[in-house]
């Protein structure tokens, strides 16, 4: 236990003793002071003492790292909840702990960990966020404390929980040793927000982990789990105990073999010639064309770290950071900075507070055994949650099971997942034909077939049944909220819970508020939709909710575009080409060609009379083309499963236009685009101005997560930003002019444009 083995630690015993507080403030020696300042055992009924407190906070930033002294080891702790990123302040405190550390001729060793939950989970986003547009002091720099660190003569050792991202994990390497509990998991994901490593991880990653892995890890930003980085070498040990303890004891361990400790940037042992470089560097191209298409962060990683091996470590370091500096400023990174904060964003709804604690949910109740249901009970099931999946017809749930079976059996095939947790995740999910256990359930989600009716005495039948505050969603696509809660006693525990195709894959949730939906059920599901996993974005309760709605004038004018000349392999093309997941044909033959035909003979009133109709869509469905599941649709699908362009779905395109008299005409790339998202973007504004969508970040992450739109744009409103408003709001006008009134701009749209605004700054205004 605690040994009063020099100043600081007599410091810290003074800390730990409250009846001596005071004579903390009167310590004429500033290390003892930051340390009682520091230590959390202030007694708040000692006001000097917190006067002080709040004095030297104001002064110095040294209280975001912590040092306690234990059997001659520092623990030096940084506290910068949330997540202990590196903001200003935390790199000089810990260059300040290791300094005095180090200078203490009664220390041995020294164990650096994070508070809370977690180690470090990178450099601040908020502060690289403020580079990227051009505002804040520059670059962090944290070279002088990995250097420090690495040169230390008494052995570092990183002891890391939670995660260690980005600068964390850069810091970590910087260390002579790396210890993790089994749960803690690492990575360098910086290419997530448009950067590569600039705390030199491109360096130090291969050095210790071998050139392949650096690029896999760098190039797609997937993280680790704490045993594969110690069978990459990237940490020491898995410690199964207490962590500060065991890492404690692990550091005296080291200690006493004498060193000398390795310093990562010496290693270089795996760094490969230039030959096997090349086919790393293969590998990582590959990697990032499938990945992570058209970014330019995958590719400057991979120069960075091809500079590991070409070059001696402070200049590979100084190559990292010219390219880190050309991408951090790039729009790129703007738009996925934009992204982790819009992501972050929809949890926080207005009206939402803390105080809206929601009640854990554990068991969750699916009716409906068809697709939507059993991806939906898997998407429980991974989660951890039970799930009973329930459909009146015995071959239904059969089919059900069978399909969740051979998707496990796939995954195990893949290697994803373990046969052990595949049959736990299987086990957790119950099929039945009755409602036996509902009466005790947290979540009922209804799936059945989309039909008003139907839906409406599901809703009807089952209210009665349920526990007082059981949260009755309804995972419809189209259908009105408020009308299925109107057949209940519960209206205020009604919702929609809108999942994608593959309901246990797509991140996107849309969680649809009725006029009724209280706080407290939109905060159990957005603590739902955490827990699977998933991004949940509360939005109104109108035709389509929102990430439909906008595809309505996105997939019309795309039509429109093949009766006036265009095909649809080059529209795809296109589309594809800007960055979208895939094109709005082959979207539309994946989901089914039927399902958007019911849908828009439901919507009849979403098209104001008089509007141009599609011609060619209703043709397809009445000749059987429902897409990929009939083997035709806009395109024909072979054996493969490949889309190939169909001779007659350009006659049919190419008569229907001539019997309407369509003017042909011949499109660029870029007219295509304008004519599709532009639309979409409209009507994107009008659901702001109308309050179906909370912010324009929001219909960002639904399209980004649900829709395929290419995060490095941002998603459709960032989109439109970058382009500038006024550009788009002139192109709309021109193309009002041209065809008419669905092209009128959005009033919302239209007065941001003329007043200098954009819909970011129309966010900050409105935000919560
Ligand atoms: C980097 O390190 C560059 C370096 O190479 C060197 C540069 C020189 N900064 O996600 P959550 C906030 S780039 C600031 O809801 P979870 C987040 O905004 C960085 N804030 O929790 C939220 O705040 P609020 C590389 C951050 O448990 C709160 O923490 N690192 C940061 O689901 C909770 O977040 C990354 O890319 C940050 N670095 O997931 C890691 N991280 O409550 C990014 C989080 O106000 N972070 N916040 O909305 C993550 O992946 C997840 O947040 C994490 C926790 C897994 C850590």
């Amino acid at each position: 236990m605690y040994q009063p083995e020099s100043k600081w630690a007599l410091a810290h015993s003074l800390s730990r003793s409250p009846s001596r507080l005071v004579e903390r403030s009167e310590t004429d020696d500033p290390a003892a002071d930051a340390l009682c300042e520091n230590g959390r055992h202030v007694r708040p009924d000692v006001p000097g003492v917190n006067r002080m407190l709040a004095q030297f906070r104001n002064m110095n930033n040294r209280h975001l790292v912590v040092t306690e002294i234990e059997t001659g080891v520092a623990v030096v702790r940084i506290e910068n909840p949330p997540v202990n990123a590196l903001s200003d302040g935390v790199a000089e405190g810990l260059e300040e702990a290791i300094r005095r550390a180090e200078a203490d001729r009664a220390l041995r060793a020294i164990v650096i960990m994070g508070a809370g939950t977690t180690f470090v989970a990178g450099a601040d986003i908020k502060q690289l966020e403020d580079l990227a547009w051009s505002r804040g002091p520059g670059a962090p720099n944290i070279h002088g404390l990995l250097e420090k660190i690495e040169n230390c003569t008494k052995p570092v050792v990183m002891a890391i929980h939670g995660t260690a991202l980005g600068g964390g994990l850069e810091l970590a390497m910087a260390g002579h040793y790396r210890v993790a509990v089994r749960s803690a998991r690492i990575g360098q994901p910086e290419v997530n927000l448009g950067i590569i490593p600039g705390a030199e991880g491109t360096q130090r990653l291969p050095r210790l982990a071998g050139v392949e892995k650096a690029v896999e890890m760098c190039v797609t930003g997937k993280l680790l789990a704490a045993a594969d980085a110690l069978e990459a070498g990237i940490v020491d040990a898995i410690l199964e105990g207490d962590l500060r303890t065991d890492a404690i004891g692990y550091a005296r361990q080291v200690s006493e073999s004498g060193g000398p400790h390795r310093k990562t940037r010496e290693q270089r042992a795996l760094l490969r010639q230039a030959s096997s470089m090349d086919d790393a560097m293969r590998t990582g191209v590959e990697l990032a064309r499938k990945l992570k298409r058209n970014q330019i962060a995958p590719l400057k990683a991979l120069e960075a770290i091809r500079a590991a091996a070409a070059m001696p470590f402070e200049e590979g370091c100084a190559r990292e950071r010219e390219l880190f500096n050309e991408c951090v400023t790039s729009d790129q990174c703007r738009a996925l900075i934009h992204g982790f904060f819009a992501e972050r964003a929809v949890t926080k709804f207005p009206g939402l507070s803390n105080q809206t604690l929601p009640s854990p949910v554990e068991h969750v109740f699916v009716i409906g055994a068809g697709t939507m249901g059993r991806g939906i009970a898997m998407a429980c099931s991974n989660a951890g949650l039970n799930v009973a999946l329930r459909d009146s017809s015995r071959a239904a749930l059969d089919a059900a099971m069978i399909a969740i079976r051979k998707d496990y059996d796939s995954s195990i095939q893949r290697g994803r997942l373990t046969p052990a947790v595949a049959a736990e995740r299987m086990n957790k999910i119950r099929p039945q034909l009755d409602y036996q256990g509902i009466e005790t359930t947290d979540v009922v989600i209804e799936a059945v077939f989309e039909d008003l009716e139907l839906k409406r005495s599901v809703f009807r039948e089952l209210d009665g049944t349920l526990k007082p505050g059981c949260i009755l969603a309804s995972n419809t696509s189209t259908l009105s909220i408020d009308e299925l809660a109107r057949q209940t006693e519960r209206p205020d525990c009604v919702l929609g819970l809108h999942f994608f195709t593959p309901a246990h894959v797509m991140r996107l949730l849309e969680i649809v508020r009725g006029q009724a939906t209280s706080s407290r059920a939109l905060a159990i599901a957005l603590t739902l939709a955490k827990r699977l996993s998933k991004v949940g974005v509360v939005v109104g309760n109108g035709p389509g909710f929102v990430g439909n709605r906008l595809m309505f004038p996105y997939m019309y004018e795309a039509q429109f575009l093949l009766e006036e000349g265009a095909t649809p392999e080059q529209v795809d093309r296109a589309l594809r080409e800007f960055g979208m997941a895939m094109g709005i044909f082959q979207v539309e033959d994946m989901a089914g060609l039927d399902v958007a035909w019911r849908v828009r003979r439901q919507l009849r009133q979403f098209s104001a009379p008089g509007d141009r109709k599609p011609l060619v869509a209703d043709k397809l469905c009445e000749m059987g083309r429902f897409g990929q599941k009939s083997g035709k649709g806009w395109y024909t699908y072979g054996e493969d499963g490949k889309p190939s362009s169909d001779p007659q779905v350009q006659e049919l395109i190419g008569t229907l236009s001539r019997e309407a008299a369509i003017p042909q005409h011949e499109f660029t790339d870029n007219q295509i685009v304008e004519r599709t998202l532009y639309g979409l973007i409209n009507e994107g504004a009008r659901v702001l101005e109308e309050g179906f969508a909370a912010r324009a970040s929001d219909i960002d992450v639904i399209y980004v997560n649900g829709y395929g739109f290419p995060g490095w744009r941002g998603g459709p409103m960032f989109y439109a930003d970058s382009v500038g408003l006024k550009r788009v709001v002139e192109t709309i006008t021109s193309f009002e002019h041209e065809f008419g009134t669905r092209w009128r701009v959005s009033p919302l749209l239209r007065q941001l444009a003329e007043s200098g605004k954009n819909f970011r700054s129309f966010d900050q205004e409105h935000g919560t």
